[in-house]
């Protein structure tokens, strides 16, 4: 168990909450059990009474609306949480990524210019608009942390991952320029690769069962992950066990991207 109290005092904002199994909720539930006070955005009105019902769970003070392809969105949200969180904020949890579902089913080439630039938006450059609203609220704090998602298949090539791949490698350059930039002002910026894990963007794509049974057969633990374990990760990083660890990717995968065959 960890140490209680770890994030008393400390102010999170958190992008990607859809549902309860979003990996976004199993990190927030855990800031949040630590004593962190939690910000929420949600994109689009469909799941807007979802995350609510959520956020009030875990008694958030604002839950707001973020598309991370609209800079003013972006700006609208740091300035809200600025107002509500004191001028501050401590922590950021980056969980977003979206490609056409038709991108993750065909061939790599067939990715029509369009929705290339539509994955990279959603899924990379966001993390470099929101870290860059985020450094002058950390910086009135003294520092700050910022954990994002990444995933394999930005660094191999994953059949039909295809351009989230692509996204991905830009991701995970991102984290490590960001950290470069934002390190002089004692903000650190860490991924977290994840194994497959069951969460609506992953329930919709064909072959999912047969994923986790792939890292089943060949993972050193062979066992597959649930977004707990990354829960458990990201408050790792965002803690200040982690104040040297930055720029870097942590493999919450049951040891699967150690293997080469
Ligand atoms: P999820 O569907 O619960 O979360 C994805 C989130 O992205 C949703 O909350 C969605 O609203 C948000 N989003 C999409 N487009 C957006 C936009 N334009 N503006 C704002 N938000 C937008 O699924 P998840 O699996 O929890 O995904 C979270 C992150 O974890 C993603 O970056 C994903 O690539 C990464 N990841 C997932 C897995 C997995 O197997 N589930 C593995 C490794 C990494
Ligand atoms: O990052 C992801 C998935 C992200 C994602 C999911 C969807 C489904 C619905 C992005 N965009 C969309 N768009 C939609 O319309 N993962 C790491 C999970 C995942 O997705 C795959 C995987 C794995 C693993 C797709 C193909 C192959 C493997």
């Amino acid at each position: 168990m960890a140490p209680p109290g770890r994030f008393e005092g400390k102010a999170a904002l958190v992008l990607g909450v859809a549902n309860k199994r979003s990996i976004a909720w199993a990190i927030a539930k855990r800031l949040a059990d630590e004593g962190a006070k939690l910000a929420f955005t949600y994109q689009g009105e469909r799941i807007e009474k979802g995350v609510r019902d959520l956020a009030e769970s875990v008694s958030s003070p604002l839950v707001t609306a973020c598309d991370v392809r609209s800079d003013a969105d972006v700006e609208r949200v740091f300035a809200e949480a600025a107002e509500t969180f004191d001028g501050g904020l401590d922590l950021l949890v980056h969980s977003v990524a979206f490609a056409a579902a038709e991108d993750l089913e065909g061939r790599f080439v067939d990715t029509p210019r369009d929705r290339f630039w539509t994955a990279l938006d959603v899924s990379a450059y966001s993390l470099v608009s929101c870290a860059h609203a985020a450094e002058p609220l950390m910086a009135a704090r003294g520092g700050g942390s910022i954990v994002t998602m990444t995933y394999l298949g930005g660094e191999r090539a994953v059949p039909h991952y295809n351009v989230m791949g692509v996204a991905k490698a830009t991701l995970d350059a991102s984290v490590r320029y960001l950290a470069w930039d934002l390190g002089q002002k004692d903000i650190r910026v860490n991924a977290i690769s994840a194994g497959p894990v069951r969460t609506l963007a992953a329930r919709s794509i064909a072959g999912f069962p047969t994923m986790e049974a792939i890292v089943e057969e060949r993972a050193p633990l062979h066992r597959h992950i649930g977004a707990d374990d990354v829960g458990s990760a990201a408050a790792y990083l965002l803690s200040d066990e982690a104040r040297n660890v930055t720029g870097t990717i942590l493999y919450v995968d049951s040891g699967y991207h150690a293997m080469g065959m």
